[in-house]
């Protein structure tokens, strides 16, 4: 077994494969077996979206021509044997290209013109609209054809100063970062914002997004991707070039947006690439090898890293040595080094993480469906005592007894009214975590800081506005936790009562742990932190970078508080769930009781009868009960099971 990133990735996704064919065996296996209440439905959809759209980034960022394109060609394409992505000397992939598969779009290439830069709307939301992308369709099976649509990626626009400056890509204040000016004074930018790249590609299709980006002044033009894409990917490649070094801008992308936090250095890789250009044919290999580990320690001492962290390769050689077969290149190359390094660290704990996070939502969904078992088998045991005491009695007692299960049921139907009651005070309570992590409350939130914002000779004030917008937000989350831990106490309080009643066993679910996602705020804080310290603040002083920065955090807050959101309607479906299920499985005992009871008045052996067929129907009980367990674990405990042989003729080496 191969080690290549592409294998490694091929298994994580085959792992996915039979987690969910095993998923779906167990909904089949529960529905028939009438196990499907609100909760465990909701719980299976989850963990089956979980699971299908979990994706993997890994993000190449460097400063130009380092040779970030020509390394996702050596990694990932160099079955197309050819170059896929351009790569070629000076500044070629202008905008941030994000290479992914969605099979409800046909393979294509889209472009996001750089004018909607002027519009307010963050990346995020035009991704939504996908009427303004311009889309070339692609054609798989023709590498010449990608190759060339591809190209569109290095297309630039030649505009006047003030256009430039609008777009984001002039500042008057730091004219040593500005592009050149033309003859004519017109300056140089990209025509695209933003390209996405969508094929069928076998990597892709299983959830793997890679994410080139055009050098250090571009990165920063755009704040989704400081602020969102790098600080979100799995995995992020920074490249140096071993003929040049450890250069200033080098550094400043390094520290700008890879360093920012020490929680995150061991998703980071440092490729030195271009180790070919120390080839030299007058100097011995172990010369040439000095010269490489020479140059390591430079940029590790530099970079603050270890040695060890630090990846020499030839992207180049690495290609030519695939699409040729030569083993001997490739090795030289050094490539397979790095792909070990990324498929062993990134893919390792990304699967370790889902596993993780699928593993406890199994154990939810076994508690919630082996709860539906338990009540019936509780059922059962009270009907039996109810027969054993009947036996030998005469028919004035069956009778009495058939009319004390009919007022009991009486009885029941008028408790409706107390469990409405309770019901309509949880929705009222839950009205309330609602609204804290509610769309509403983001955005008047985001509307508050664009305004603070705005003020005049706000400049040095924008770190305080941010903190105390996070001040607030962090508070509701609070609130939010504390209300849902008052919902929580009512619940065991009202569900202990009913218990006592009906002799129900109701158990309140736990609250959500908002803890989790007040860390996601703490983490989204420090990414825009680092922002604001970054020498932006000439570009903050911009009304419309401003914006645009805040719609960026707009974006990133969403996801957070739908999550969080999301949690709460889980654990409020799951109560309601079983109130409901007890209802219902409640009544339908009372309607088998009568009926045994009518069966025992009509004849003499009925009661044995019934008797013996509540055993059985108990033995059933437990069976369902083991059979439950076992296809849980099985769920949980998948192996990781070998690549399948895959003819794909993309499949690389
Ligand atoms: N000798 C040598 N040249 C390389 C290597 N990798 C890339 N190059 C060359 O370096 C130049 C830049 O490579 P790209 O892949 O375009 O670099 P990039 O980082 O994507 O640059 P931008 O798209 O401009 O941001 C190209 O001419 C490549 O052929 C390598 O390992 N060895
Ligand atoms: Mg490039």
């Amino acid at each position: 077994m191969g080690n290549s990133f592409n294998e490694q990735f091929d298994q994580h996704g085959s792992w996915r494969r039979e987690f969910a064919l095993r998923l779906k065996l167990l909904s089949g296996w529960l529905k028939d077996h009438d196990l499907l209440d609100a909760a465990v439905k909701e719980r299976l959809r989850r963990l089956e979206s979980q699971m299908r759209s979990d994706k993997v980034m890994v993000a190449f960022v460097a400063e130009f021509s380092r040779g970030k394109s020509e390394l996702i060609n050596a990694i990932f394409f160099a079955g197309y044997k050819r170059r896929i992505m351009p790569a070629s000397a000076g500044r070629t992939t202008m905008c941030p290209t994000e290479l992914g598969y969605d099979s409800e779009v046909p393979p294509c290439l889209r472009l996001l013109p750089i004018e909607t830069r002027l519009q307010s709307q963050p990346l995020m939301e035009w991704r939504m609209a996908t009427e303004k992308w311009e889309r070339l369709d692609l054609d798989v099976n023709d590498p010449a054809q990608l190759a060339q649509a591809f190209e569109k990626v290095a297309e630039v626009l030649h505009v006047s100063k003030d256009e430039a400056a609008a777009l984001g890509f002039w500042h008057e204040e730091t004219p040593e970062d500005n592009p050149m000016v033309n003859a004519e004074g017109l300056v140089e930018v990209p025509r695209w914002r933003h390209a996405l790249i969508n094929i069928a590609h076998p990597l892709l299709k299983q959830g793997l997004v890679i994410l080139d980006t055009p050098g250090l002044n571009a990165i920063g033009a755009e704040p989704e991707l400081t602020v969102n894409l790098i600080p979100q990917a799995h995995a992020v490649l920074f490249i140096l070039a071993a003929d040049t070094g450890v250069t200033k801008s080098d550094l400043a992308i390094w520290r700008e947006h890879l360093a920012t936090s020490a929680e995150n250095v061991d998703s980071r890789l440092v490729v030195l690439n271009k180790i070919d250009t120390l080839w030299d044919s007058l100097s011995s290999p172990v010369q040439v090898q000095a010269q490489i580990e020479r140059q390591r320690v430079i940029s590790a001492e530099i970079l603050g890293l270890s040695k060890e962290q630090i990846f020499p390769v030839s992207a180049q050689k690495g290609l030519v040595a695939k699409v040729n077969d030569d083993a001997q290149l490739l090795e030289a190359s050094r490539l397979p080094e790095l792909e070990l390094a990324l498929s062993q660290g990134v893919l390792g704990r990304r699967q370790k993480i889902l596993r993780t996070a699928v593993a406890a939502g199994i154990v939810e969904l076994r508690t919630e469906a082996g709860r539906a078992i338990g009540v019936r088998r509780r059922d059962l045991a009270e009907q039996m005592l109810e027969l054993k005491g009947l036996r030998g009695k005469n028919i004035a007692v069956i009778k009495h007894m058939r009319s004390r299960i009919e007022q009991e049921q009486a009885d029941f139907d008028v408790s409706g009214a107390r469990i409405h009651a309770v019901r309509s005070v949880h929705v009222k309570l839950l009205r309330d975590v609602f609204h804290l992590l509610g769309t509403n409350t983001q955005r008047s939130e985001m509307a508050e800081l664009t305004t603070a914002l705005r003020q005049p000779g706000i400049k040095l004030g924008v770190r305080k506005a941010y903190a105390s917008t996070f001040e607030r937000l962090r508070a509701g989350l609070g609130k939010a936790q504390t209300t849902s831990a008052e919902i929580h106490s009512m619940l065991t309080g009202t569900f202990r009562q009913l218990n006592a009643e009906y002799g129900f066993s109701l158990q309140a679910p736990r609250e959500p742990d908002l803890a989790r996602h007040e860390r996601d705020l703490d983490l989204l804080e420090r990414s825009h932190n680092q922002y604001l310290s970054v020498g932006n603040i000439f570009r903050l002083a911009r009304p419309e970078f401003a914006d645009r920065l805040v719609r960026a955090l707009g974006t990133r807050l969403r996801v957070v508080y739908e999550s969080a959101l999301g949690e709460v309607e889980l654990w409020n479906k799951s109560a309601a769930a079983q109130l409901d299920a007890q209802l219902r499985e409640r009544r339908r005992n009372f309607g088998r009781r009568l009926e045994a009871i009518e069966r025992i008045q009509q004849a003499a052996s009925g009661l044995d009868e019934r008797i013996n067929e509540i055993s059985s129907q108990e033995m059933v009980l437990d069976q369902l009960d083991a059979k439950l367990t076992e296809l849980t674990s099985h769920l949980i405990n998948i192996p990781d099971s070998p690549a399948p042989t895959d003819p794909d003729p993309l499949r690389t080496a």
